[in-house]
């Protein structure tokens, strides 16, 4: 496993490349370019230019996250075989710089949702938290109104404020797409781009639906263990894979996750782990990456990934904002990087009481002077 920490570019980011390379576990970044629309293509230039930012400090790029899907590819409006070309020549251009992991998103028209972006703790640091009850009294322009008050002057990943200016216009476009038509959708442009990846050897995971039910109405395709089996088979390829990511599935406690984890041996190009609490039906809050701070148990989680082989990157995602740090809800560097060193930690204990002596950081680019 190689521990990764997010970081969104120079112009919208925080924190430095520089400061996440002084944690001791992590290897490399998984990033993008934050200013592309979904449909754009990602130029050269850039591409080289954030390249370069990160091996500046000793890391890698272990991965992007997101290359976002446009609309009409989901949707399948008539312009999708032009926005699913547009794809494939940005998948070219990673590939071509050695990048093979790209995390995306199907779901409509807006990313991760919560109710609150910081939620005051009695420790005194703050997380995001969703509450159902809130949400579904809600319609979409209260909800986006709401995120907007909250966000300061952080963007929030999935919610760009260009793309949801026209949010009347894309909840339009979906009208008469269930969810077998969604997944129809994502299985075209899986079978479509699936080449190019092979030809690059270009992982593309999957990321679950946040939270795992449906929203505002919109269908939802990667809620569980049967979504999850149901997208692989859409394009059987070493390529079509999954982001595991701990937090959106473990939103719904029906969902076992260690079990989801060893059913997919494989399938797992990448991992998001973070814990959530579970307050009642259809309400969380996100916790401390810590087992006994949340609902979810991280020894389990780990152990899982451990023994199916798990070799993929790994990064702690939305930690708690503490210490009074400012950043992007979820994404500052303080929880995260305590969270990263204590999923270290739990894995280094799993490796040896296995009697595994590896070393416990695989790093191509700490290996660089
Ligand atoms: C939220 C993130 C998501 C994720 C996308 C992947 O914090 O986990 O925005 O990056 O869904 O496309």
């Amino acid at each position: 496993m190689k521990m990764t920490f997010r970081w969104f570019g120079e112009k919208f980011d925080t924190i430095t490349p520089e400061q996440i390379r002084q944690i001791s576990a992590c290897v490399g970044v998984i990033t993008t370019l934050y200013d592309t629309m979904p449909g754009e293509v990602w130029e050269v230039s850039a591409i080289k230019a954030l390249k370069e930012r990160v091996e500046r400090a000793g890391l890698e790029i272990s991965g992007i996250e997101s290359v976002n899907i446009h609309d009409a590819i989901k949707a399948a409006t008539p312009e999708r075989d032009g926005y699913i070309e547009n794809y494939i020549k940005t998948l070219e251009r990673l590939g071509e710089v050695g990048i093979d992991l790209v995390c995306y998103n199907f779901m409509p028209v807006f990313d991760w949702t919560r109710s609150d972006l910081a939620k005051p703790r009695p420790d005194g640091s703050n997380v995001l938290s969703y509450d159902g009850s809130l949400i579904e009294n809600m319609d979409f322009e209260q909800m986006l109104e709401s995120l907007e008050s909250k966000r300061g002057d952080f963007l929030l990943p999935g919610w760009e404020p260009e793309r949801m200016a026209r949010n009347k216009e894309l909840f339009e476009i979906y009208k008469g797409v269930d969810e077998a038509k969604l997944r129809e959708n994502l299985g075209y442009f899986l079978k479509a781009i699936m080449p190019t990846c092979e030809k690059y050897n270009i992982k593309m995971a999957i990321h679950p639906d946040d939270p795992a039910w449906s929203v505002f109405g919109l269908p939802r395709i990667v809620k569980n263990h049967e979504d999850l089996h149901a997208l692989v088979n859409l394009a059987p390829s070493p390529c079509n894979g999954i982001t595991l990511c701990t937090g959106s599935l473990g939103s719904n406690p029906d969902n076992d996750i260690p079990a989801i984890i060893r059913s997919l041996k494989g399938k797992i190009h990448f991992a998001h782990v973070r814990n959530v609490k579970y307050l009642g039906y259809r309400k969380f809050d996100e916790a401390a990456h810590l087992s006994e701070d949340g609902s979810l148990d991280m020894y389990e989680i780990m152990k899982a990934f451990y023994d199916i082989g798990f070799e993929g990157a790994l990064r702690p995602d939305h930690g708690r904002m503490v210490w009074n740090e400012k950043s992007m809800p979820g994404y500052g560097l303080y929880d995260r990087a305590m969270g990263i060193c204590y999923l270290s930690g739990l894995l280094e204990a799993i490796r040896k009481g296995r009697g595994d002596r590896r070393s416990a950081l695989y790093s191509p680019a700490k290996e660089k002077p």
